[in-house]
């Protein structure tokens, strides 16, 4: 599986790759990653990704030709038709996990990072496949959530996760030693300000070794 990214802010993207999980996919060779400058693909002095919008209006549109190269360029590069050309924005369809494990079957996936003032409406219509985003909240850009679908889709891969089926696992509430935890203080949540001595405990099930049951529980207190 690899992943190319086209943004104007690379940087972002060197710690998140280099830490975990992540870069032992990469070091795995279980994925690639690749960040791609978009202003290697403009040609006048300036290296100009941006113009003014047309009817007016405050902020700058990305330009349709640079995408255009880039993804014409990456999507070369890729002998597979299992590719596919993802613009992030706030207005697309809503990403999921049913999506990244469908994604994750594929050969190539291209993240176009658009800035949140917009991007000529061209590269939705006629140069990406699918527009998205990852939730009901704006961000500056694309770059956070081309992270977001890149962990998501490649903790379904095959071998990325340390334990086999912890990618699809239901997440349910845990606990760990101490089995009883002591606190003193007004920092608990909803207890005021008195400074009484609160002792925290485990679920008593969880400690019973009855396997039958501490499913029960999880079951009950998953999400
Ligand atoms: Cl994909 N981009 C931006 N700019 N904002 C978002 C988003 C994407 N998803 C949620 N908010």
């Amino acid at each position: 599986m690899k992943f190319d990214i086209i943004t104007i802010f690379p940087n972002i993207f060197s710690g998140f790759l280099s830490e975990s999980l992540l870069s032992k996919a990469i070091r795995k060779k279980l994925i690639t990653v690749k960040i791609h400058y978009l202003r290697d693909w403009t040609e006048d002095k300036h290296q100009t990704v941006d113009g003014k919008p047309y009817g007016g209006g405050p902020g700058l549109v990305f330009k349709v030709e640079p995408i255009f190269k880039a993804v014409t360029a990456l999507k070369s590069k890729v002998k597979s038709n299992k590719s596919k050309v993802i613009l992030f924005s706030p207005r697309g369809k809503k990403f999921n996990n049913e999506l990244a494990k469908k994604w994750s079957k594929l050969d190539q996936l291209i993240f176009i990072c658009g800035r949140y003032e917009g991007v000529d409406e061209r590269v939705a219509k006629y140069v990406a496949d699918e527009v998205i985003s990852i939730g009901d909240y704006v961000l500056n850009g694309g770059e956070v959530a081309a992270m977001a679908v890149i962990e998501s889709v490649s903790r379904q891969l095959p071998n990325f996760m340390h334990d086999a089926d912890s990618a699809s696992k239901d997440d349910h509430a845990q606990y760990t030693k101490p089995e009883v935890f002591g606190i003193k203080g007004n920092v608990l949540r909803g207890k005021g300000k008195k400074q009484k001595t609160k002792i925290l405990r485990v679920p008593k099930v969880l400690l019973s070794g009855n396997h039958k049951k501490i499913d029960e529980w999880r079951k009950g207190n998953s999400n």
